[in-house]
């Protein structure tokens, strides 16, 4: 079975697709219990056809920058699988996007959504525009752009896109009128909308409410609970924000934000409506909580130490990384460790590098709750949103947020149950990884050559 994997990933390197090869690498890798139980799936060459997305779009995109000056992008679509649905995912606009990026996200993504137990499959998207510094016209002028190429792609039934890192609430809004306008439909193809314009409420507060359900549950199972935990968290958006929410109304502490500037720690807990406030209604930085915050401290990325995340030096119970892929590696993990850590939850994408991963898979006192399994959360309420604007309905923040939560048990539960069906017990990379491939490998038998 170990030949038929690296067969697999040998075809994955030939495209020179790092951050591609190492998501499919540990998913590869960490399946082959079910491969090796079922032949079907090397018989009828899933996995050659898993790796490779449905349809890959890459476009141009052209808009005008405040001095009336053309600036180009480029824009993508990568629809990776559709076995379970219309294809489901973010949109990323940072500089460091590029198809490498994006079908790493795509890949994980296909696994992701099965574990959800909804109908819907795989996909991500988004531009090497970086929004930092860009005026609000800017930004609205370039997300009408990018919805001129996208729009011709993505429909409720077909492809439904949401927000990820720089795309929010303000970016879906934009594009959402550029969609609404081009294609003279107003439906459920975009999620994360506006709370009057067919957004389902607790989707912002998601993925990080999701995560943090997933930990306490995480953690019950271990006869433990986060009730008292100081908590590590790294990143200052969207998913880091209602971590931190949620993590207080669980009696735990989160001590740390970051961004690719630097981190703060506040000894006595992050100040939630000042993060808020500077956050979503300034959009500043990290920085900015330090000046206000007094006793929080603020360390900038050059007083690094080499090769690794600063905010990981700081002392805690738990960590939640949140930021980006490969923000916690093996330097980074062993510290955390040494500092008396004993769980990390990801609520980013790839958070931990291949190495970290396996140094917290080794540890027997140690918990992890991989990135697929823990930040399902956030695509989960996509869907129930989905849902609501199928039904042309709007559900209380309540009913919404307690589907939320039973998605997540499940989630956990299912993993964990299929971790010790395969003999990998507590194992819940195995598990979830597994349990989301199984559904997915299924659907492609049944629906032939496609
Ligand atoms: P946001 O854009 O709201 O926030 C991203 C945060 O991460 C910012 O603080 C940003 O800092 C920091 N960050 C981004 N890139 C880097 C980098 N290269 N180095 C250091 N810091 C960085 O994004 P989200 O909170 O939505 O997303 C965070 C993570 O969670 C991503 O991995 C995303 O894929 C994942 N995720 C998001 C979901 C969602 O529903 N939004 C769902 C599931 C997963 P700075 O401002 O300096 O760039
Ligand atoms: O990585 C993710 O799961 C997301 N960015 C959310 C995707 C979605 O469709 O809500």
């Amino acid at each position: 079975m170990g030949a038929y994997i690296n067969k697999v990933l040998e075809n994955i390197k030939k495209a020179s697709q790092p951050t591609f090869l190492q998501a499919a690498t540990e998913v590869l890798h960490s399946i082959e219990p079910i491969l090796r139980a079922d032949k079907r799936y090397e018989q009828h060459s899933i996995l050659e056809r898993l790796v490779v997305p449905e349809k890959v779009t890459q476009f141009r995109i052209v808009w005008i920058d405040d001095k009336g000056k053309a600036q180009t992008n480029l824009g993508y679509r990568v629809q990776f699988s559709s076995a379970l649905g219309p294809y489901k995912g973010g949109l990323r606009f940072h500089p460091s996007v590029n198809l490498d990026v994006l079908k790493f996200l795509g890949f994980e993504q296909i696994f992701k959504n099965s574990l959800t137990g909804l109908m819907i499959g795989g996909g991500k998207g988004g531009s090497d525009f970086d929004p930092k510094g860009k005026s609000e016209g800017e930004i609205m002028r370039f997300c009408q752009a990018f919805m001129l190429e996208l729009s011709k792609i993505i429909g409720a039934n077909t492809d439904v896109p949401a927000g990820d890192i720089g795309v929010g609430g303000r970016e879906i809004g934009y594009m959402f009128g550029a969609y609404k306008k081009l294609t003279n439909l107003f439906d459920g193809t975009l999620t994360g909308k506006g709370l009057k314009w067919g957004g389902s409420l607790a989707r912002t507060e998601a993925t990080g409410y999701g995560c943090v359900y997933f930990a306490d549950e995480m953690l019950k199972k271990a006869k433990d609970s986060l009730e008292g935990k100081v908590c590590s968290v790294s990143g200052s958006g969207n998913v880091a924000i209602y971590t931190i929410e949620k993590l207080a109304a669980f009696g735990a502490k989160a001590v740390t934000i970051s961004d690719s500037s630097g981190f703060v720690y506040d000894k006595e807990g992050i100040d939630l409506e000042l993060l808020k406030e500077i956050k979503e209604v300034k959009r500043g930085r990290v920085s900015d909580y330090a000046k206000a915050k007094k006793g929080a401290e603020f360390v900038s990325v050059d007083k690094y130490k080499k090769g690794t995340n600063g905010v990981w030096s700081v002392k805690c119970d738990g960590a939640f990384p949140s930021a980006t892929e490969n923000e916690l590696n093996l330097a980074d993990i062993k510290t955390l460790y040494k500092n008396g850590c004993r769980f990390v939850a990801e609520g980013a994408n790839m958070p931990s590098s291949l190495e970290s991963i396996n140094f917290m898979l080794a540890q027997k006192d140690f918990h992890f709750a991989p990135a697929k399994a823990a930040n399902a959360g956030g695509v989960a309420t996509s869907q129930l949103e989905m849902q609501q604007n199928a039904g042309m309905a709007q559900w209380s923040f309540e009913e919404v947020d307690k589907k939320l939560h039973n998605i997540m048990k499940d989630i956990f539960h299912n993993s964990y149950e299929t971790a010790k069906e395969f003999k990998h017990s507590g194992n819940l990379v195995v598990g979830s990884n597994i349990a989301g491939f199984r559904k997915v490998a299924e659907a492609m038998l049944e629906h032939g050559y496609c």
